[in-house]
């Protein structure tokens, strides 16, 4: 394939095509953003799953990046906990908050029904009047065992769809996530200090523009396949310099295999973007512990202080504690505070 373009994020808009259904989802997102700035709700963007590089046009083949979105879909929930309306842009068919719980493949929805044949399956009775007799069905209820989870989890989503403070946003493409992560981090520029962007996505870091992509299936016939992929620019940079002004708190992730390279990549990250934290977590144990780095003057709650002007802070679960207790939880509430602390330091 031809040779590689560096493109900047505005030389990535200009050329890439932005997706068909993006002026619909910015619509939603106003209205959403509208209501809860005009009740001084906090609004928190929280990024989830992975973004796909498609191969070809007409899409058969695509590169995909790990993420099957349990970090964003937990800590979506404990931000709705906390009282944060959240826009939940996540991968299309990777977890949801709530639906979560019953992930097809961890705890399938259907193994905790049971069914009881009570014979009632063969009455009908009727449903009011001049209305066709209908029939009842064995009677399902849901095993003793699941019950109290089951109670818990439907009636925070229940509260929650009242309350309409979760609203959720689709993406499969890199091409997708970045137009969609631009467009609305323009709509939540009213809400000033109290937007908070949780960056949990895996986002692809090379892609092939609309210009290289074959049309039609690669074929086999050639022999082995040679793509050279040009560099994603790197959004943090606009988005915290122009599209939010400095006047949102981010939080970014770095998902690394080599657990050294956490501190130092997020530090990196910071100092070239100027954001607020970096949270570093490592491959194996990312539900068990994480690493909050951030610039010494923005942090509240210092455990080790170094010559760079960086902190990094710890937050672990124990491995034994219950299966239960999620290190998102501590997450959440240690990013609550420290948006809160620094609305109080950085407001006029
Ligand atoms: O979705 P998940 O729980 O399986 O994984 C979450 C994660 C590791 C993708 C996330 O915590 C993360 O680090 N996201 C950023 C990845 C990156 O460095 O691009």
């Amino acid at each position: 394939m031809s040779e590689s373009t560096t493109f900047s994020a505005e030389s990535y808009f200009a050329t890439q095509p932005a997706p068909s259904f993006l002026e619909e989802d910015v619509h939603k997102v106003r209205e959403f953003v509208e209501r809860h700035a005009r009740a001084g709700r906090k609004v928190v963007l929280v990024t989830s799953g992975g973004t796909t590089v498609p191969l070809e046009l007409n899409v058969v083949r695509f590169l995909d990046n790990f993420s099957a979105g349990t970090r964003g879909a937990t800590s979506a929930e404990y931000f709705l906990k906390a009282g944060y309306a959240v826009i939940f842009m996540h991968r299309q068919f990777s977890l949801q908050p709530f639906s979560r719980h019953y992930s097809h493949s961890t705890h399938p929805f259907l193994d905790f029904l049971e069914m009881e044949q009570t014979g009632a399956e063969t009455e009908t009775k009727l449903d009011g009047v001049g209305s066709e007799p209908q029939r009842v069905g064995p009677h399902i209820s849901v095993k003793l065992s699941e019950r109290t989870q089951l109670v818990e989890v439907l009636a925070a989503y229940k509260a929650v769809h009242k309350a309409g403070t979760l609203h959720t946003l689709t993406f499969v493409t890199v091409n997708d996530y970045l137009w969609l992560l631009r467009a609305v981090s323009q709509e939540l520029s009213v809400l000033g200090r109290n937007a908070l962007y949780y960056l949990a996505a895996a986002v692809s870091d090379f892609f092939l523009p609309r210009q290289k992509l074959s049309e039609h299936k690669i074929q086999s016939g050639k022999g082995s396949l040679h793509i050279e992929m040009d560099q994603v620019p790197k959004i943090l940079k606009p988005l915290v310099s122009e599209w939010t002004q400095g006047q949102a708190f981010i939080v970014s992730f770095k998902l690394e295999t080599d657990p050294s390279l956490l501190v130092p990549k997020a530090r990196t990250a910071l100092a070239r973007y100027g954001h607020q934290v970096v949270i570093g977590n490592d491959l194996h144990h990312r539900k068990h512990r994480v690493v909050f780095v951030a610039p010494a003057h923005a942090s509240r709650a210092a455990q080790s202080d170094d010559a760079e002007g960086f902190v990094e802070t710890w937050i672990r679960i124990d491995t034994n504690a219950p299966p239960s207790k999620e290190i998102e939880e501590d997450i959440i509430a240690e990013l609550i505070s420290r948006h809160q602390s620094w609305i109080n330091h950085t407001s006029v």
